[in-house]
C-alpha cells in the first residue's frame, strides 16, 4: 500500500497565522508535484503551497479562514512519487504577479511551464476577440495568484470583476461567469469596447417586449459571427439593364401562360454562373486550417428570402445546368417554401455564393453580410431610370445598383471590381450569357 503523508505549511518566511483563502484540491484528487494545494493570505502578501509529490489527495486538514503557520497540517496524501522539496510560491500585495506571472515579461519555470494557447485556424477565430488587460486595475485587483494565473490564461481583466468571495477576492467562479457573459451576451465587451448599458426603456414611454423568432436568434448569431471574423469589402457598381428589361418582359409575356415570372433575380443568377466561372476564387471557402483554398467545381447559389419569422436563405442547386426559365421556376418555388416554413437544413446548405436582393423594396446601396464560408455576397437594389451620357447626348437607361461584399483575406480589391464589372457587362448585353 502506498505511503500516506502529512503536508504541511513548509518555511514561508516571517509569516505566523496566515489565513486560508482558497483550497484547490479535493478529496481523491490527482496532483503532480507544484500543483497548488492552498493559498494563503496575509495583509502583506498571497501565496500557495504547492505540492511536493505527486500523489492521491485522501484528507484536506484546514478550512478557508483557518490561520495556518509553518509546520502546520494542510492535507494526508497517498504520495505515487517522491520529487524535489515544496517551496511556497509567493506574490506580495506590492507584486502580486510574482506567482502568476504574464507570459511575455516572466520567465517560465521548466517545472511549470506557462500554458501555450491552443491553436485557432486562421478561419476559425474565437468568437470574440479577448478583451484588452488594464495591467493597472489587474494588480490592484483582490485575488489570489492561482486565480490570477487562471484569469492570465483566460485573457480576463481582473479589474473589470467583480468578486464574491470573503472580502470581495475574486474568485474562480467569478472569472467563469465574467467569461461565460462575454462570450455568450449580445455584449461588445468581449471585443474591447465598453459594454452595451443595460437600459429600462419604460422609464421614457410605454414599451413592449417581442421575443425574437427562432430564425432572428440563429441568423443574428450567424450575421455577427460573419461581421466580426471576416474582414468586408463592399464594391458598389451599376449595371445598365434597359436592354435586359426588355427581354424581361418580352419573356414574360411569352410565359404568361404558364404562369412563370422571371425577375431581374434569375438574370443575376446567371450572371452569376458566368462570372464564377470567369474569377473562381470567388467560388472558394478557406478550409479550416487557413492555409488553403477549397475551390468548388459546381456553382449553387443562395437567396435571402424576406419571411415573417425572418431571413432565410434557400439554395438553388446547380445553377450552371439551367436554363433562366428553370432558374426562375425554382426561386418561385424556393420563396414559396421558405415562406411556407417548409425548407429543411439541407435545402439551405452548399451554397457558393449568395444574393441578396432589395431590388423589389427600394433603396440604393446597402453593404450585405458575406454569408461565410462563402467568399462573397451579391447585394441588389432598385433598377431606376437615370440619364447615362452616350455618344454626346443624355439618354434614359434602367440602372441596376450592385453592392458586391467580400472576403478580403481571400479576394483582393482589385479582383471584386473586375467582377462587378464583369457582372455589368454581362447584364447589359444578356447575348454574353450565352458565352
Ligand atoms: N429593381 C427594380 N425592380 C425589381 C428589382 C430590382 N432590382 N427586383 C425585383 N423587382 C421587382 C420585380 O420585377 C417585381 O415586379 P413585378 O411584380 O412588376 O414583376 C417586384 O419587384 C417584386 O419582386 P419580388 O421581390 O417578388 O421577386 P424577386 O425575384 O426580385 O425576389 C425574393 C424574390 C424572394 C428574393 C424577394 O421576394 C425577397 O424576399 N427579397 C428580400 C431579400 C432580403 O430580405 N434581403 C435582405 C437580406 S439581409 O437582411
Amino acid at each position: 500500500m502506498a505511503d500516506v503523508k502529512d503536508i504541511l505549511v513548509p518555511d514561508i518566511g516571517d509569516f505566523e497565522g496566515v489565513e486560508v483563502i482558497e483550497i484547490m484540491v479535493s478529496p481523491g484528487d490527482t496532483v503532480s508535484v507544484e500543483d497548488p494545494l492552498v493559498s494563503l493570505e496575509s495583509d502583506k502578501a498571497a501565496m500557495e503551497i504547492p505540492s511536493p509529490d505527486a500523489g492521491t489527495v485522501k484528507e484536506i486538514k484546514v478550512s478557508i479562514g483557518d490561520k495556518v503557520s509553518q509546520g502546520n497540517l494542510l492535507v494526508t496524501m497517498e504520495a505515487s512519487a517522491t520529487e524535489a522539496a515544496p517551496v511556497a510560491k509567493e506574490a506580495t500585495a506590492e507584486e502580486p504577479e510574482q506567482a502568476a506571472p504574464a507570459p511575455a515579461t516572466a520567465p517560465k519555470k521548466p517545472a511549470a511551464p506557462a500554458p501555450t494557447a491552443a491553436p485557432v485556424s486562421a478561419n476559425r477565430p474565437p468568437p470574440v476577440a479577448p478583451t484588452p488587460i488594464d495591467e493597472a486595475g489587474f494588480r490592484k485587483a483582490y485575488a489570489s495568484p492561482s486565480v490570477r494565473k487562471f484569469a492570465r490564461e483566460l485573457g480576463a481583466d481582473l479589474g473589470q470583476i467583480s468578486g464574491s468571495g470573503n472580502k470581495d477576492r475574486i474568485l474562480k467562479e467569478d472569472i467563469k461567469a465574467f467569461v461565460k457573459k462575454a462570450l455568450t451576451s449580445g455584449s461588445t465587451g468581449g471585443l474591447g469596447v465598453a459594454p452595451m448599458p443595460e437600459i429600462d426603456f419604460s422609464q421614457f414611454g410605454e414599451i413592449e417586449i417581442q421575443p425574437l423568432t427562432r430564425i432572428n436568434k440563429l441568423t443574428g448569431q450567424f450575421l455577427h459571427r460573419n461581421w466580426v471574423t471576416v474582414p468586408h469589402v463592399t464594391q458598389f457598381d451599376e449595371a445598365d439593364i434597359t436592354e435586359l428589361e426588355k427581354f424581361r418582359k418580352q419573356l414574360n409575356e411569352e410565359h404568361k401562360s404558364e404562369g412563370t415570372r422571371v425577375t431581374v433575380l434569375a438574370f443575376l443568377m446567371k450572371a452569376l454562373v458566368s462570372a464564377l466561372k470567369e474569377y473562381p476564387r470567388f467560388n472558394s471557402s478557406l478550409d479550416t486550417t487557413g492555409e488553403n483554398l477549397v475551390l468548388k467545381q459546381y456553382i449553387h447559389i443562395g437567396v435571402a428570402v424576406d419571411t415573417p419569422d425572418g431571413l432565410v436563405v434557400p439554395v438553388i442547386r446547380d445553377c450552371d445546368r439551367k436554363s433562366l426559365i428553370e432558374l426562375a421556376t425554382e426561386l418561385i418555388e424556393a420563396s414559396i417554401k421558405a415562406r411556407d416554413k417548409k425548407l429543411s437544413p439541407a435545402d439551405m446548405s452548399g451554397g457558393c455564393i449568395s444574393i441578396s436582393s432589395l431590388g423589389g423594396i427600394g433603396g440604393t446601396a446597402f453593404t450585405p453580410i458575406v454569408n461565410a464560408p462563402e467568399v462573397a455576397i451579391l447585394g441588389v437594389s432598385r433598377a431606376q431610370m437615370k440619364p447615362v451620357y452616350k455618344d454626346g447626348e443624355f439618354v434614359p437607361r434602367l440602372i441596376l445598383p450592385l453592392s458586391l461584399s467580400y472576403d478580403h483575406r481571400v479576394i483582393d480589391g482589385a479582383d471584386g471590381a473586375r467582377f462587378t464589372s464583369f457582372l455589368n457587362k454581362v447584364l447589359s448585353d444578356t447575348r454574353r450569357l450565352l458565352l
